[in-house]
């Protein structure tokens, strides 16, 4: 195994949290690199549901070190009632260590994420309103803070007063909400520093150990490669990097130690917040209307109903140019056991011209055609087969086309969200 990425092929919810599970059994270290609680991984073991939105995945077992890298951005807040919750059902998060390089989410991002949505209006982005957005804006304009400073109450004091003040006079002045006091977030926040002291390390210098000890290492993307703030569908993007390439720079590690990445693909597309979709369907009782029922396709955080719509395999053709993906992992094919037609879609056309890549204009894409293929459903309950071959006839087919239109091969078929409820191919 060594060193797997894990990511988000299509636009978030892939399934990630379960496919990070299933391979963190051979893993002795799972490591987040990028994204914040915006992230909602639901994790299912011997029917137990758990809901991760900071912690790693790994976090189930009490043998792997769980890394949040430095390109993670932290809520104390949330990390820590996570912690509680996970050793109320009796889950001990004792090996989880927290970069001192990571920026800290403060209560002022998340106000401000709001009032910027609002301002927004038909515009808005759709976040997920945990102010992940302005945090990392502090980070980029070098105004942050970070996990070190709240490790030395005073240089915290000062930075908080000198943030606070500029943040409260946006607040005031610019949307005409109130201000936050001082005092009190500041005796908060060093409660929290007490608190989080244990977990904190330079994370890429313990990952570089576990690296030098011959160890295996996974990395669990967050969000997804069209939400990517480089390669998505800007501006309806996130504000961090969870393509593969940052799982080197957000956990701290050279990119020498990245043997194989992992696609994380759902048998059809959702897609939470605004923004482009080709493949959408719009129905109120259609087949749109049957995956978002089916699936229970409503965000993990939020509880947003997602829209859903029919697998895009030509994004998946770049996504795998942009990870190099190695292999794909296709989940939720069992949300698709009682449709009787499938589409896929597996190019794209703009005046009747098929185009090659995916354009970076949002003017360009909202003229794009889909090209879809139809394909037979199988009409059965495929959440107990454990085997490629037992698969039916029609899912085998849609597979293997939507491998064939992607360029990459099949590594894990997903049928359910329990461990067992896997096929791995190879
Ligand atoms: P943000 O909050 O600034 O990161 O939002 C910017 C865009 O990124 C999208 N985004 C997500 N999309 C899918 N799933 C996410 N996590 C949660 C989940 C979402 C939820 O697992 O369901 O509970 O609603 C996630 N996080 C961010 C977001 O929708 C914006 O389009
Ligand atoms: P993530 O953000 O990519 O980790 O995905 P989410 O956890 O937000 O959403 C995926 C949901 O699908 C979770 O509720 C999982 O438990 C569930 N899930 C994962 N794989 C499968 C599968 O193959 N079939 C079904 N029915 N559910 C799955
Ligand atoms: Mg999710």
């Amino acid at each position: 195994m060594s060193s797997v990425v894990v990511i988000g092929a299509q636009w978030g919810d892939e399934g990630k949290g379960k496919i990070v599970d299933y391979l963190a059994q051979k893993a002795d270290a799972v490591v987040r690199y990028s994204g914040g609680s915006n992230a909602g991984h639901t994790v299912v073991v011997n029917d137990v549901s758990y809901k991760l939105r900071l912690l790693p995945s790994g976090v189930l077992y009490s043998d792997k070190t769980n890394v949040l890298g430095n390109g993670v951005v932290i809520n104390p807040g949330v990390v820590l009632h996570e912690i509680a919750d996970m050793k109320a059902k009796g889950i001990s998060c004792d090996n989880l260590v927290i970069s001192d390089r990571a920026h800290v989410v403060l209560p002022y991002h998340a106000r401000l994420d709001e009032l910027q949505e609002a301002a927004l209006g038909c515009n808005k982005i759709g976040t997920t309103k945990g102010g992940i957005g302005p945090c990392y804006m502090d980070k980029v304009a070098r105004t942050g803070i970070r996990i070190c400073d709240l490790m030395e109450p005073d240089t915290f004091a000062e930075k908080l007063k000198i943030n606070l003040e500029a943040k409260n006079a946006i607040i005031t002045k610019i949307y005409g909400g109130e201000p936050f006091d001082y005092e009190t977030m500041l005796q908060e926040f060093l409660a929290y520093a007490e608190e989080l002291r244990p977990y904190i390390a330079d994370t890429g210098v313990v990952l570089d150990e576990i690296f030098s000890e011959g160890k295996n290492v996974l990395f669990e993307g967050a969000q997804a490669t069209f939400l990517d703030i480089d390669h998505g569908t800007y501006p309806y993007v996130t504000s961090s990097n969870p393509t593969a390439g940052n799982a080197s720079t957000g956990s701290g590690i050279g990119p020498r130690y990245i043997d194989h990445v992992v696609g994380v693909v759902k048998a059809y597309t959702t897609r939470v917040g605004e923004g482009p979709f080709v493949t959408e369907l719009l129905d109120t009782d259609g087949p749109g209307h049957q995956i978002r029922e089916t699936g229970h396709e409503y965000g993990t955080v939020t509880g947003r109903p997602r829209r859903c719509g029919w697998l895009d395999a030509f994004m998946l053709k770049y996504s795998a140019r942009l990870n190099s993906l190695d292999c794909l992992a296709v989940t939720r094919l069992d949300i698709l056991d009682k449709m009787p037609k499938i589409k896929m879609c597996v190019g794209y056309k703009i005046d009747g011209q098929e185009i090659k890549q995916i354009p970076a204009s949002l003017n360009v894409l909202a003229k794009v055609e889909p090209v879809f293929e139809e394909f037979e459903g199988w009409l059965t309950d495929i959440t107990s087969i454990r085997t490629f071959d037992e698969l039916p006839v029609q899912a085998k087919t849609y597979l293997n086309r939507l491998s064939e239109v992607a360029g990459v091969e099949l590594g894990i078929v997903s049928v359910g969200p329990e461990r067992e409820q896997t096929i791995v191919l190879k």
